[in-house]
């Protein structure tokens, strides 16, 4: 029996999600990741782009009265919150990534696509190493993490595996500005030699595709690199072009 004979609607239904293609869009803070996403989403509704669970990170229910802001404090005492700060953050992050597609996804006639800002990958591959490197996440600490996020990515397996993703490419310098510019409260601190490091570890992982990976499928993810030096978000030619591009990728991938 084929798995549609076997299970009926439901194998029909899982047919349909596997064919829903999984891409997230990687880059520095303050690249411009949220206006990009914005930007498919209004661009095709065959793509659903899933935020990013930032506002979670700011507001972690403790019970108290007031709830504490997570981002925060991982930004002013990194020694203290780094670990705490990264294993919520990809908490929450699996939960929306694990998120069912919308049904207009599965009925969806061109190539249905879900877009997730950013994906379990950077946080462990830029910002937790990241941390590492800096000595905010001790080597106990690190052992831990990779631990227990290798065995629930592996757990979820395809769920969780990603068949392209989009590097949104900018200097630090003009993410520095675009972090001023946006004025977030948390990240009033951050200082271009951070940007640096993570640009350097983007770089890393998505062009010259030399970090150490654990996964054996990520290794082979094809990435499509974008220039967002450009204020893309003003330029109505270059969003077509992005989107263009996007397009192409996604029915290559
Ligand atoms: N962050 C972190 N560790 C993670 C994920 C995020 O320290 N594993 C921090 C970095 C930022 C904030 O959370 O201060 C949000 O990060 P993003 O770069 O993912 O999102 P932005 O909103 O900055 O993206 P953009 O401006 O490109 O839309």
């Amino acid at each position: 029996l084929s798995t549609d004979e076997k299970y009926g609607n439901a194998g029909q239904q899982m047919h349909e999600v596997n064919r829903i293609k999984r891409v997230s869009i990687e880059g520095n803070i303050a690249v411009g990741k949220s206006t990009f996403a914005k930007l498919l989403r209004s661009a095709s509704k065959d793509w659903e782009v899933v935020p990013e669970p930032v506002t979670k990170w700011q507001k972690v229910d403790t019970s108290q009265q007031s709830a504490s802001n997570l981002l925060d404090m991982m930004y002013k005492d990194p020694q203290r919150w780094a670990y705490t700060f990264q294993t919520f953050s990809c908490m929450t992050r699996l939960r929306t990534q694990l998120q069912l597609p919308p049904q207009r996804l599965l009925r969806a006639r061109a190539t249905p696509v879900q877009v997730f800002e950013r994906s379990v990958y950077s946080d462990r591959y830029i910002f937790a190493l990241n941390m590492v490197h800096l000595g905010c996440i001790s080597s106990v600490e690190w052992a831990v993490y990779q631990d227990w996020h290798s065995f629930l990515v592996e757990q979820f397996g395809r769920r969780l595996e990603l068949e392209g993703i989009i590097y949104l490419k900018a200097p630090p310098e003009i993410c520095h500005k675009r972090l001023g510019r946006r004025g977030r409260d948390e990240e009033k601190g951050v200082e271009l030699a951070y940007l640096e490091r993570l640009h350097t570890q983007h770089e890393n992982w998505l062009v010259h595709r030399s970090t150490e990976l654990h996964f054996e499928q990520l290794k082979r993810v094809p990435v499509l690199v974008l220039d967002a030096s450009v204020e893309f978000a003003e330029d109505s030619d270059v969003q077509k072009e992005f989107i263009m591009q996007v397009t192409n990728f996604f029915n290559s991938i």
